[in-house]
């Protein structure tokens, strides 16, 4: 039972998709529990420590933080074919896409949609990510600019799959996956009112076709598990010995210190733990408390700050 994937999310997660079709390109079984689109996440929040982003990827009582550290643990932990990091470009390219598209995009979604989202997801999202735009007139605004730095970035997917090649790298990868959930944002939800702005991701050609091979990846098994459920499986497993992490830390920080780790972007709420193994990849502390006993939460080292607590 501990073994199970858990995925922590909500459907219209754009970081979600991008794991659920990681895991349908991997047709992989895995449990759903679907969180609240604003906080309060009662059952999730004592899980993470604090950690407030979705998704988060529980196993057990493992948790792992952060969706780039999520595809390399479910490529670690279900290694049949297809592999999701063909080679080691894959990743800072999994990077570069996010870094240069999400806000974009996100301010795009925002000018078709933004007069629709309830207040309290506005409010909430103003302190969760202070430089994004979610007003619609303020984006609408700035529209043009948006869909430049879009633009000037989808060239180069275009480019990569003008010899004919079907996924980016070739094989499909991690950056499939990961260039389609920002594109996935605005198609989903701008609809053919993009068309004119993105034509790439709407007419005919290599562009397109990637994108619906992308889409055919599918959820793989999708199953539903309540938060309560989730909890209790956190509850009563034990964190797994980080055995795969061969303790090669810089000499800063030693196992035993206590540690905060934040995100260095959005979603900057703390986790404060006590360090049990790292690398260069990875940290992870342990968190522990009467409700929840103990439990590992994982962090990618890329995107994250690690003070002493
Ligand atoms: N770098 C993070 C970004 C995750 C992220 O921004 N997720 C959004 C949802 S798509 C989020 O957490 N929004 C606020 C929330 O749901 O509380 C990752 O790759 O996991």
């Amino acid at each position: 039972m501990s073994e199970e994937l858990i995925l922590h999310h909500y459907d219209s997660s754009p970081f979600g998709e991008k794991i659920r079709l990681a895991l349908g390109l991997k047709n992989l079984r895995w449990r759903s529990v679907i969180n609240s689109v604003v906080p309060p996440r009662p059952f999730l929040t004592p899980l993470t420590g604090g950690y407030r982003r979705i998704p988060v990827l529980q196993i057990g009582a493992d948790i792992y933080c952060d969706t780039h550290l999520i595809l390399r643990t479910i490529d670690r932990l279900r290694p049949d074919a297809p592999s999701l990091f063909a080679n080691k470009t894959t990743e800072p390219l999994c990077w570069w896409w996010d870094k240069a598209t999400f806000a974009p995009a996100v301010a795009i979604w925002a000018s078709f949609v933004g007069d629709k989202l309830p207040k309290e997801f506005i409010d909430d999202r103003k302190t969760f990510a202070p430089g994004f735009e979610l007003n619609k007139e303020a984006s609408g605004a700035n529209l043009s600019l948006h869909v430049q730095h879009i633009n000037a970035h989808l060239v180069w997917l275009i480019d990569m799959l003008a010899d004919g090649r079907p996924f980016l790298l070739g094989e499909p990868s991690a950056l499939d996956v990961t260039a389609y959930h920002t594109l996935w944002l605005v198609k989903q939800n701008c609809g053919e009112g993009a068309a004119t702005l993105l034509p790439d991701l709407y007419q005919p050609g290599v562009l397109l076709s990637w994108f619906e091979r992308v889409a055919a990846f599918g959820h793989g098994t999708r199953e539903a598990l309540t938060q309560e459920q989730a909890f209790e499986i956190a509850k009563q497993a034990t964190p797994v010995e980080p055995n795969y992490i061969s303790q090669n830390i810089d000499n800063e920080w030693e196992i035993g210190d206590k540690l905060r780790i934040v995100p260095d972007d959005t979603g900057r709420v703390p986790v404060e733990g006590t360090l049990v193994a790292a690398d260069r990849h990875e940290m992870v502390l342990r968190i522990s408390d009467e409700k929840t006993g103990n439990i590992n939460v994982h962090f990618p080292r890329a995107g994250f700050e690690v003070t002493r607590a």
